[in-house]
């Protein structure tokens, strides 16, 4: 089976068969005329599973045999997406799809769309850690996810009278066919805190020892080819006696009970806040056991099969993805010193060269910071253990600097104020052997703004390593027929090789195939407009220009800005109706966190500006918004291949690199955007003059923040003053005067923080240069598919490639069978 299986296009007859009927019959006991389109779905997952299950226990087989150096990835956040179609991809199978769906009598699209999302992530930095496991699968990295198994993944998103209002997301609530429960290798974690629930909130309580298991869940990540599948592993909490009910029937049974269930609420439910850490004490337990856990699993694999631990670097790469796992410092120094018994300097030697750090934000209020109390209760061993690393750290930066007190301040990895905190950046950075951010420039800017004094210091460990997507997932994938043109065009080696795709280069400048372009990205237009047709109601028009911007919502990303720019548009069309303006319609998608007022203030202003133009009769055929509610990856998978034109508008110098923007651009969208994370990269690849830059760069963002006065551009520019003051006098929420007045304070009186004004001018500029292209449809397909042939760069193969050589020095290590 494995070698029928395992390794290349498989053919669909017989066996699979089998599997899928006995998946229907037996794990549902149903006679197959009356299960539902869920339960089919289960089957062809269970029937895929099958197919890669012994393929898998050789990639694992084959790790342990060749005691191969493995990477640990530990993230808090994966954001998934859905995983059949992905799976039968990378499995080489999807053309075997329409004769098994034919056979069956399987209606293959309503049985993908039974498939939840995994939304086990907030945004970014969940979606790249997705993307880096397809990579690093399919390079035949070994490699493993570290994460937590939330029963609850980010919040479903509905709008209400144009308001975010957030429901739960059960996503396992009917079960999940690709994981596999492995209770054999469960670990267990001690706390000094146990847990309660109060006020309708979990919250641990201090004092009382208690102990925690963590049951693994595997999930298998498919590399393109299906020859390597290794393994994403998410822990469940359960309490200590999940496995020893005796123990309760002596005293209070049910009081036992909920205390257990309690502490198994732990694992429970994702943050959805991904830009500020404050207040959320259950999150950082939540940090410490997927830590506590995944080290413990990662040690015992190591001693397995070594008695040395002067090995461990050579056998496992741990990173760590942002700060959130950066207790991995203490609790390998803890396993090292107490468990090993190993001295101070070589536990510290050991740790810090097999750690290693990436940073994806430069927020000050994203950076994550806990008080020191919350150690001293929960984790007393390891605040010494802080306290030791922080006495030795300061020794050397006192030696080298002597006499400069502010220099240890700012290193050090306690911040005094009223309550002290663990800056945990600083002790990332202090206790791995490299650090690295996502895109040049935020590289650049980690290393000359954010942590300056740690970067003179250990100048060797930082480096960039500029972030990428999987192309299997977001061209092959979710756009076939941009893909097939592709192919056609330039043969299939751009699955696994992205830089290939310079190959159409030269392409870009014939006539057929900027038509054949056209004809793909119309194609992809027509799909999406009848989805949402089919599952909203909503009527797009498919021969208007798809204008997008999807991410969460968030002041420095500028939203608003985009709104902006769409009202000044409106009026303008008010204005002067036989204004040339190509019909257009603006596409805006994403989540707020529940507590960001703001963000969610923003959310009703779109729609609201959406209604207002909605409702008016001039505006039928020329120009549309539409929020579309619950942004998450499948969403994605199905505009980003529709969109024209892709928004990347944050403040210079706030977005660390930013990854739709280069989904988009493999797509042949066209991008309006500022100077800021990967965008300048995208850009610099495919030629400025086939992009739409504007407005300030990080340098000027930065120079002008002295003198910036929102209010001159209010009293100079007309257009923008009428447009405020629209939105002022609420024109746009007669039913609810006063809903924008926080945009006032915002935009004028707390001084614009992001620049909104500043940039509104020079983005109206560029994007009539936008229109101006559209009008021309073989120019603006040139520069489509100049910009589709310049996205090599961007492939998570590309990253990953560069984490295995510079960071982790791994390589690849094919599966064979003994
Ligand atoms: O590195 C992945 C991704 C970047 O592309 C985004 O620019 C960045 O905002 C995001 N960061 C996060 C972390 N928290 N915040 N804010 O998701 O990482």
């Amino acid at each position: 089976l494995i070698r029928q299986y395992g390794c290349g296009p498989v053919p669909i007859t017989g066996v699979e068969h089998a599997f899928y009927d006995r998946h229907i019959v037996f794990d549902n006991v149903m006679s197959p005329n009356a299960v539902g389109a869920r339960e089919r779905f289960e089957a062809a997952a269970r029937s895929i599973r099958d197919i890669l299950s012994q393929r898998w226990i050789a990639t694992e087989e084959t790790y342990q045999r060749e005691d191969a150096k493995r990477v640990y990835y530990l993230s808090m956040e994966f954001l998934i997406g859905r995983s059949l179609i992905n799976n039968i991809t990378n499995l080489l199978l999807a053309q075997l799809i329409p004769k098994f769906a034919e056979r069956k009598d399987l209606d293959w699209h309503e049985l993908l769309e039974e498939e939840p999302d995994a939304g086990l992530g907030n945004g970014g930095l969940g979606r790249l850690a997705a993307c880096f496991l397809d990579s690093m699968a399919t390079m035949q990295i070994p490699a493993m996810g570290y994460g937590l198994r939330y029963e609850y993944g980010i919040f479903k998103q509905i709008i209400q009278d144009g308001w975010q209002k957030e429901q739960p997301d059960n996503w396992l609530r009917r079960g999940d066919p690709w994981e596999v429960a492995r209770p054999h290798e469960k670990v267990e974690v001690s706390l000094n805190c146990s847990f309660e629930v109060c006020g309708g909130s979990l919250r641990a309580v201090p004092g009382k020892e208690s102990r925690l298991i963590g049951v693994p869940y595997d999930r298998p990540i498919v590399g393109f080819g299906g020859k390597t599948i290794n393994t994403l592993r998410l822990w469940e909490a359960a309490a200590h006696d999940y496995f020893n009910f005796e123990e309760f029937s002596g005293g209070d049974f049910v009081g036992a009970v909920a205390e257990t269930l309690e502490a198994e609420s732990l694992t429970r439910v994702l943050y959805p806040d991904d830009s500020t850490s404050k207040g959320q004490g259950l999150r950082f337990v939540q940090e410490y056991f997927l830590v506590a856990c995944s080290l413990a699993d990662l040690i015992r694999r190591f001693r397995q099969s070594n008695d040395d631990w002067n090995l461990l670097p050579e056998k496992a790469a741990i990173q760590l993805n942002d700060t959130h796992p950066t207790m991995s410092v203490l609790e390998l120094m803890r396993i090292l010193l107490d468990d090993a018994e190993l001295s101070w300097e070589k536990a510290w030697d050991l740790t810090q060269r097999t750690l290693g750090y990436t940073n994806h934000t430069l927020l000050p209020e994203a950076l994550e910071k806990w008080p020191v109390e919350w150690f001293r209760a929960l984790l007393p061993r390891h605040l010494e253990i802080i306290y030791e690393i922080n006495g030795r750290l300061l020794i050397d930066v006192r030696t080298r600097y002597p006499g400069d007190e502010e220099k240890v301040q700012r290193i050090s990895l306690i911040e005094e104020g009223e309550t002290q905190h663990v800056r945990m950046a600083n002790l990332a950075i202090v206790g791995s052997h490299c650090t690295n951010g996502v895109a040049a420039i935020h590289s650049r800017l980690l290393r000359t703004h954010t942590v300056k004094d740690l970067a003179e210091m250990f100048p060797e460990r930082f480096s960039n390593k500029t972030n990428g997507v999987t192309q299997r997932r977001w061209l092959q994938m979710c756009n076939p027929t941009l893909s097939k043109l592709i192919t056609d065009a330039i043969g299939d080696s751009w699955v696994t090789d992205l830089s290939e795709l310079e190959k159409l280069r030269p392409l870009a400048e014939d006539r057929g195939m900027q038509d054949e372009f056209r004809h793909a990205k119309r194609c992809a237009k027509v799909a999406f407009a009848d989805w949402l047709h089919r599952t909203t109601g909503e009527v797009v028009d498919p021969d208007s220009i798809f204008d997008c911007q999807i991410k969460r919502i968030h002041e420095y990303k500028r939203q608003l800005l985009n709104a902006l720019r769409v009202l000044i548009l409106y009026r303008r069309l008010r204005e002067n109706p036989t204004l040339e303006m190509a019909p257009r319609t603006f596409f805006f998608s994403g989540k707020a966190a529940p507590a960001y007022r703001l963000a969610k203030v923003i959310i009703k202003f779109i729609n609201n500006l959406a209604g207002t133009i909605d409702g008016d009769p001039l505006m039928r055929g020329r120009m549309k918004v539409l929020f579309l509610p619950d942004y998450c990856v499948s969403q994605a998978e199905r505009l980003i291949p529709a969109s024209d034109v892709s928004n990347q508008i944050s403040t210079a110098g706030f977005e660390a690199s930013g990854t739709s923007n280069m989904k988009f651009m493999m797509n042949g969208a066209l991008t309006l955007g500022t100077r800021d994370g990967a965008t300048i990269e995208m850009a610099e690849a495919a030629g400025e003059e086939n992009f739409f830059l504007f407005g300030l760069t990080a340098e000027q963002v930065a120079d002008s923040r002295s003198y910036y006065n929102p209010y001159w551009h209010y009293e100079h520019e007309k257009e923008t003053r009428d447009a405020l003051d629209m939105i002022f006098t609420n024109q746009l929420s007669c039913y609810e005067p006063g809903a924008f007045s926080p945009i006032r304070d915002a935009l004028l009186s707390r001084g614009d923080y992001y620049m909104h004004l500043a940039d509104l001018g020079s983005y109206l500029e560029a994007d009539l240069l936008v229109r101006e292209l559209y009008a021309d449809p073989h120019a603006w397909a040139r520069k489509a598919l100049l910009n589709v042939a310049s996205s090599g760069k961007f492939s998570s193969d590309r990253t990953i490639a560069e984490y295995a050589a510079d960071i982790w020095k791994v390589e690849p290590c094919p599966v064979t069978f003994d």
